[in-house]
């Protein structure tokens, strides 16, 4: 048995984009993701073609949910995860406005945190269906909060979320 390893937290990723070739923009990320020191992908749902919130008169979003098991700390996995964004042309405009890629850190395993530079769990988590329906996929007994992940998707408007099986990414 190894001594002093490091930890490793199990965390759950938002990914979205809506701008140019968006499924590409979803497959590079997961790309960049494995090729990164400390982190480790252990499963990406299937894609989602989803109704914008938010912002109204943007494109459709393709969403999906990847499980990780990390040893980086919570901020450092931020970092990476805004590293990856900057290197698929993300450009910060609009809150909530149109990008290439966006990362959210949905968890990060028990930790709650409530700094605005990192808030977790992700502070609207809980009421979007574009994030909801495909975590429920990986892990829909995962607790945010009072609620099971399944409870939580089951609570939630669907309508806006289809989803696009011929884009799987894996
Ligand atoms: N930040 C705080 N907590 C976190 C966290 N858990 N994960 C801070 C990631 N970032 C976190 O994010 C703004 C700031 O949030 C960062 O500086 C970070 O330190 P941003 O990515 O720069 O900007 P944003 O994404 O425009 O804002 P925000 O508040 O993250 O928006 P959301 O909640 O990500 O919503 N509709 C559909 N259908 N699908 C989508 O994917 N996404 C959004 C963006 C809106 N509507 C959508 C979708
Ligand atoms: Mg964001």
């Amino acid at each position: 048995m190894r001594k002093n390893a490091t930890p490793v937290t199990p965390a759950y990723l938002g990914l979205g984009s809506n701008l140019g070739d968006r499924a590409r923009y979803l497959s590079e990320a997961i790309r960049l993701l494995r090729r990164l020191a400390g982190i480790r992908v252990t499963a990406v749902s299937q894609v989602y073609d989803t109704t914008p919130v938010g912002v109204v008169g943007q494109p459709n979003y393709l969403n999906l949910v990847a499980g990780i098991e990390t040893e980086l700390p919570a901020a450092q996995l931020l970092t990476a995860c805004q590293g990856i964004e900057q290197a698929l042309g993300r450009t910060r405009d609009v809150r909530w406005g149109p990008r290439t890629l966006d990362i959210d850190i949905l968890c990060y395993g028990d930790l709650v945190s409530t700094n605005a530079a990192l808030t977790l769990p992700h502070p609207r988590l809980a009421e979007r269906a574009f994030v909801l329906v495909p975590l429920a996929t990986l892990a829909p007994d995962l607790t945010i909060g009072e609620k099971t992940v399944r409870e939580l998707a089951a609570l939630t408007d669907r309508t806006g979320v289809r989803e696009c099986p011929e884009n799987g990414i894996g």
